[in-house]
């Protein structure tokens, strides 16, 4: 009874009117395997591993080498089933339907015995009608086929030719064919992820019974127009109309803050409508737009649309309202061949910094504020029935405990999402071998102001073009556009990720009489019904067909270009491992770049918790096991010792440790690198190549605990990278680089308006604390948005200061105006620093202290030390600075916990690494 009461209870809000009514099928459900060997309860949403994990049935999916022990739970056929009652008379209602947010993926779908649909897509809403079949008590049962076998299978049927690639490269240990099935690409295995092809109802489901007619959605554009000036917005909101007679009502749309009210009448005739609104903007009121981060306020207005229908009928949404214009600029640049590649957001040309998403865990429903193991989340929903049971909760009490468990998930990613606006970014690209993200993902964005680059979710392979796939991906696009083109941080929508470069560039060496069957079906999908689906739905931002593309030269060239990655087109994707990272000249001055980077072990303490000692070696199987980039782990040493000597600590743990770190310096310097590069080629042409407008480094995050380019761990925990970032991010940044024995330091400003500054330059020795030479330039100003040269001299010059050598002394620079800081410290090593002379063994010590919600740690160092690493463990939380070069005795950094945490607490699990304390 209470069960009932609560499922009531929970669901009845939007959706509800007066004629309709909405039932969750949230919660508790059977799962049984193939053969009935294991039948388990399981949580909705959610999939059979997590259910398996929480009866204790498995280990922690992630612990050791569990990927591969638990390959049989993707292979088997698994079904849900849940019986319930309808607390109401159903048989009073016109209409039922059987709605799900999101199924994961093949099924066949049975209602009390009954067969009411198929799915083969978990990005798809689907909605079956379930009137005929609906009774007071019920039994649904969805029949899962395993998503591998069904995959190989829609490979096998294909026969008239091949849709590579096959496998996934062996060292991924992954499944085949993932191109064959409209599910999350990676969770086949990816480069920095296992393989997990999850099963189970991974979204909302619910019931919806209504007479008359029914709001099936609605969505709406801001749009601005030129001529007049003049903000309008375009909604559309699609009803289902079951009443015979013509339904009439009024719609008001009202936007208070803009004095905006906008009424109108409407008809809805029997059937699917679509009632379309143009409801202009009051001009006497100045709308205030939405800037991304770091370039503005991210103003939104609360909007309500009210349907009044005929009989008392209402449906009333409400929704935030974002205004801001997206311009992809591709125009002639002079002395350059190649067009422009560059976005203007409210007609500002923004240089887009940032990263690339991926989807936060294999398993959806484990995601929780510090990805604490799921029995902990188990707990708080436990929490819940107890409450109904045995205490008789309040409804509001009720409420409040399920908006705490559904804030933890929405936490999680908040913190993510926060940690990329902490690093000064502005821009994520949601990579299309993922997910479509939940919409609390796109909510965030546009409150913290990311902008978001969209991939469909199409990823490094060549697509079938049959009729079932097409009409599969037809419906997906158009809902996913529906669902998402009101957010305001969306600013592109990109037709997948490296497929027209994988055709071009021939990847899977198909024969060259084939590729016109290939460019033939990649014209299809992303052309003739992908972008073409776009441009109906959404007018409002650009579309591109892949990335890396030429953008205008692709299209030219029948939509794939002979290279991709031509720096004067479009964006690149650029990866060179073997190459020195420090040396800028490696790198391309392209237009764009929306890929690039290197990659890094997590920290130890991330590692501990799915590892045992006998793994703790750089050579041991789980460190082989846990990278899937072939000869990764080697190459990171490699990189390593072009600059740096490798650990070589007695004691195997304490090198295993050092050699994590070392990967992390690495990694930080090399990403530091290639993005100042980027940055200060926004405003040059240089041989006919520049005007570099965006930096987006390959990856921001990770799925599992593993080797990966990501610069936040899987948990959160910033690795150095992202505290690097955060500098080489920085709006106003100081960049230092060599050419032919000459120093040059440009200044990047990605502000709106000019600032006076001054340009300190300072000369370190290795062996002294103290700087040897200081010189301050006069005031000078530095250009809105624009990167300039503020410093140039010799390297021979530059030496000239107590006996300098580029082995014994390190160049700093910062930006200042009188007393105030207005950029990080910057700095340049002249030598790699296995070379470097005078470095001393550093003892670092820190008191530590409660400051309110904060801790400081009051750093003192015996020597200057590079690369100096605080680290507390497995305490959530981020320090202020981290992985820095310390040149000075003292210096105050302070810790903001993501949990409460004590000093004793930090106190006990702080451990500090600088360069010379692992050798
Ligand atoms: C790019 C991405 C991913 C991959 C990464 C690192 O190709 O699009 O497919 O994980 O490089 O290899």
């Amino acid at each position: 009874m209470c069960l009932r009461l609560l499922l009531l209870l929970a669901l009845c809000s939007a959706g509800c009117s007066a004629a309709a009514l909405s039932l969750s099928l949230r919660g508790s459900w059977r799962i049984r395997s193939g053969n009935g060997s294991l039948e388990l309860p399981g949580k909705v949403p959610g999939c059979v591993h997590s259910a398996l994990f929480q009866q204790r049935l498995i280990q922690d999916p992630y612990y050791r080498f569990n990927n591969l022990k638990y390959r049989w739970i993707a292979l088997d056929n698994w079904t849900y089933s849940k019986k319930f009652e309808i607390p109401f008379d159903i048989s009073k209602w016109q209409k039922v339907n059987l709605v799900f947010e999101g199924i994961d993926t093949v099924t066949e779908v049975l209602l009390n015995n009954v067969s009411i649909g198929k799915t083969d897509n978990m990005f798809r809403r689907y909605s079956f009608d379930i009137t005929h079949v609906i009774k007071a008590v019920n039994f649904i049962e969805l029949h899962f086929q395993s998503a591998v076998i069904y995959a190989r299978n829609r490979s096998k049927a294909h026969t008239c030719y091949k849709v590579p690639p096959k496998c996934p490269p062996p060292v991924q240990e992954g499944e085949c064919h993932v191109n064959f099935i409209r599910k999350e690409q990676c969770s086949f295995s990816w480069d920095w992820g296992p393989s997990f092809p999850t099963q189970g109802i991974w979204k909302d489901v619910r019931i919806e019974a209504y007479d008359i007619c029914h709001l099936d959605y609605f969505t709406f554009s801001p749009m601005y127009d030129n001529n007049i000036q003049e903000w309008n917005l375009k909604i559309d909101s699609s009803f289902h109309v079951v009443s015979s007679k013509p339904v009439l009502g009024q719609v008001v749309v009202s936007i208070p803050e803009l004095q905006t009210q906008w009424t109108d009448s409407i008809e809805l005739q029997h059937g699917k409508r679509t009632v379309k609104l143009f409801v202009k903007i009051n001009k006497n009121i100045t709308v205030k737009t939405w800037w991304p981060h770091g370039h503005g306020n991210q103003t939104g207005y609360n909007m309500t649309v009210l349907f009044k229908l005929d009989g008392g009928l209402s449906f009333e949404r409400s929704a935030k309202v974002y205004f801001r214009t997206v311009e992809l600029i591709e125009e002639p640049i002079e002395k350059s061949p190649g067009l422009s590649f560059y976005f203007k957001i409210n007609g500002l040309p923004i240089f887009l910094k940032g990263s690339n998403w991926i989807p936060a865990d294999s398993f959806q429903d484990r995601v929780t504020p510090a990805l604490l193991p799921m029995n902990v989340k188990l707990f708080s929903r436990q929490w819940i029935i107890y409450c109904l049971f045995f205490f008789k909760c309040s409804a509001p009490l009720l409420a409040g405990l399920a908006a705490a468990v559904q804030h933890s998930w929405a936490n999680w990613l908040r913190l993510l999402l926060q940690s990329a606006v902490d690093a000064n970014m502005n821009t994520l690209r949601v990579w299309g071998g993922g997910i479509y993200e939940q919409d609390e993902f796109y909510e965030f964005c546009d409150e913290l102001g990311i902008m978001v680059w969209q991939d469909f979710m199409f990823a490094c392979a060549l697509y079938p073009t049959d009729r079932d796939f097409l009409n599969s991906v037809r419906a997906e696009v158009t809902y996913q556009i529906r669902r998402l083109k009101s957010h305001p941080s969306i600013i592109t929508w990109s037709g997948n990720n490296e497929n027209e470069a994988a055709l071009m560039m021939n990847w899977y060496n198909v024969q060259p009489s084939d590729l016109p069957t290939y460019i033939n079906d990649y014209v299809t999908l992303y052309v003739k019904n992908i972008r073409k689906i776009v441009l109906t739905e959404d007018q409002t931002r650009p579309f591109i067909t892949s990335s890396p593309t030429n953008g205008a030269k692709s299209i030219a060239e029948g939509w794939v270009s002979k290279n991709p990655y031509d720096t004067n087109f479009g964006d690149v994707h650029f990866y060179d491992y073997g190459s020195d990272c420090w040396n800028w000249k490696n790198f391309p001055k392209a237009r764009f770049v929306s890929e690039y980077g290197y990659q890094s072990w997590p920290s130890f303490s991330t590692l501990e918790k799915v590892s045992s000692g006998e793994d703790w070696s750089y050579e041991s199987k789980f460190s082989l096991h846990r990278q899937h980039h072939a000869s990764g782990n080697y190459e990171m040493l490699q990189q390593a010792t072009l600059h740096f000597k490798l650990p070589r600590s007695a004691d195997q743990l304490r090198t295993f440790k050092d050699t994590l770190y070392l990967t992390q310096v690495m990694q930080a310097q090399c990403v530091k690198t290639e993005t100042e590069f980027y940055r200060r080629s926004r405003s040059e042409i240089v041989d006919g190549k520049g005007q570099t407008m965006g930096a987006l480094y390959w990856q921001l995050n990770d799925i599992w605990q593993a080797p990966s380019w990501s610069s936040l761990e899987y948990g959160g925990k910033w690795k150095m990278l992202h505290y690097f970032a955060r500098h080489f991010f920085a709006p106003l940044l100081p960049v230092g680089f060599e050419d032919e024995d000459v120093f040059f330091i440009y200044g990047v400003s990605d502000l709106h308006s000019d600032c006076m500054v001054t340009l300190t330059v300072r000369v370190h020795t290795w062996s002294s604390l103290k700087p040897v030479c200081s010189e301050t330039t006069k005031l000078f100003v530095m250009k809105a948005g624009e990167s300039a040269l503020l410093y140039k001299k010799p390297v021979p010059k530059l030496l000239n200061c107590n006996k300098c050598t580029r082995q014994s002394c390190v160049v700093t620079f910062y930006l200042s105006a009188g007393s105030q800081l207005l950029s990080p410290t910057n700095y340049h090593f002249l030598s790699s620093l296995k070379k470097a002379k005078g470095l001393h063994k550093a003892n670092i010590t820190a008191i530590i202290s409660q400051q309110g919600n904060t801790f400081a740690f009051a750093l003192e160092t015996s020597a200057v030390a590079p690369f100096v690493w605080l680290d507390v463990g497995g305490i959530p939380g981020r320090f202020s600075d981290n992985g820095f070069l310390m040149t000075e005795k003292t210096r105050t950094v302070s810790f903001y916990p993501w949990k409460p945490t004590s000093k004793r607490e930090l106190e006990q699990s702080f451990h500090v690494t600088s360069l010379t304390s692992i050798y």
